[in-house]
């Protein structure tokens, strides 16, 4: 059998300027059709965050009916699916007995996923495990010393153990933080376990890779860049770049194991669009004409951020999602203006002396004509 893995699709997550990432989406959804077919691919293994949340709009929905479709309907595969922290396991899991007669095997709660599901070779069994608290997995074994994660993941994958057939291939899925893996921006909840150094903290309360020992594979979900923890312990991460940052120059892509010679390979995936943050003068940036097609974070070092400036940088880069202007000179840095200039100077001449103290900056005439008419405009709506 040849297995798959994915996960983190993050369907329905909203963007800023393009309002969502529907397009890259569908942009991965066409590789993976290709994948599936070159490659002979026998099921798909999503490890959860199928959607960014449990309240996503009517689009989201109709691009996973879209995957699934595509996936057990055209090509004939079976995709086997679990609900992430961001899914609601209701939604996933609404008409799953139906569902499991066209292939697709949904898991939205613990309870339902310690029996294995039994792929088409016979051989092949997965476990697939959606996200859970240490409480629901103390009222599923009835075992009420479960108190901490570790504990939970150690007693699920024990009592798994304890009831599977030695004589054949165990897949497990999970969606959880595992020590040692590393982090993007884009990992929201994940990052409450993260280290300094990116990654997510060992210690001896962490969920350790060799927790998972036995299983033939573990497709991991949560984390959101691609990485192998442990021979054959694998984070598939986003098929697509959610965050600026690290992400910016990950490589995308799923996981194949093949359960006839534990053969485990990285197949990777384009990005429709590419991000970058890019920090550099006002000159540089405009100097830039390969940017069109970019997600892009700018901050300009020689500018301050206004109104007018963020405009033209807009009109300049199409795809500019996030924009800052220069930072002012250090902490503790203030203006020299003592209270009589503040009587006496004219207020261009106030925002100049403030710039040029803080900012290091000159004043230039339009950002002071924003000002002057903001200021005008204060002094009306104050006198009515
Ligand atoms: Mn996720």
């Amino acid at each position: 059998m040849r297995i798959l893995h994915t996960s983190d699709w993050h369907f329905g997550k909203k963007a800023p300027v393009i309002d969502s990432y529907e397009r890259d989406q569908v942009f991965f959804l066409e590789q993976l059709s290709r994948i599936i077919e070159r490659e002979n691919i026998d099921a798909v293994l999503c490890a959860g965050d199928i959607y960014d949340s449990g309240k996503v709009g009517g689009d989201a929905m109709k691009l996973y009916t879209r995957a699934a479709v595509e996936i057990c309907s055209r090509l004939g595969k079976t995709f086997v699916v679990t609900a992430g922290n961001h899914d609601s396991p209701d939604l996933l899991t609404a008409c799953d007995e139906l569902l499991e007669k066209a292939g697709l095997y949904v898991r939205g709660r613990l309870g339902s996923s310690l029996e294995p599901i039994a792929l088409g070779d016979g051989k092949t069994e997965v476990y697939a495990l959606p996200f859970f608290q240490p409480g629901e997995a103390a009222a599923v074994l009835e075992n009420e010393g479960i108190r901490t994660m570790t504990e939970a993941v150690s007693a699920v994958l024990d009592h798994i153990r304890a009831g599977w057939d030695p004589g054949k291939k165990h897949i497990l899925m999970a969606h959880l933080s595992v020590s040692g893996a590393e982090l993007s921006e884009s990992d929201r909840t994940a990052a409450n376990s993260a280290g300094e150094d990116g990654h997510v903290i060992g210690g001896s309360s962490s969920i350790r890779p060799e927790l998972f020992a036995g299983f033939d594979y573990v497709a991991l979900g949560h984390i959101h860049k691609p990485q192998q923890l442990a021979p054959g312990v694998c984070y598939a991460g986003s098929p697509v770049k959610y965050s600026f940052g690290r992400e910016e120059k990950q490589q995308k892509g799923v996981w194949i194991y093949d359960t006839e010679d534990d053969s485990l390979r990285f197949e990777p995936l384009a990005q429709l669009h590419e991000r970058l943050s890019l920090q550099c003068s006002h000159e540089e940036a405009l100097s830039r004409t390969d940017l069109d097609n970019t997600y892009l974070r700018l901050e300009l070092t020689d500018r301050v951020a206004g109104m007018e400036l963020l405009n033209e940088m807009t009109e300049r880069f199409p795809l500019l999602m996030e924009f800052y202007g220069m930072k002012p000179l250090g902490e503790g840095v203030s203006t020299s203006l003592s209270s009589e200039d503040v009587r006496t100077l004219s207020p261009r001449q106030i925002l100049g002396s403030y710039l040029k103290d803080v900012y290091g900056a000159e004043l230039e005439d339009d950002l002071a004509d924003q000002f002057i008419a903001a200021l005008e405009l204060a002094e009306k709506e104050e006198s009515r």
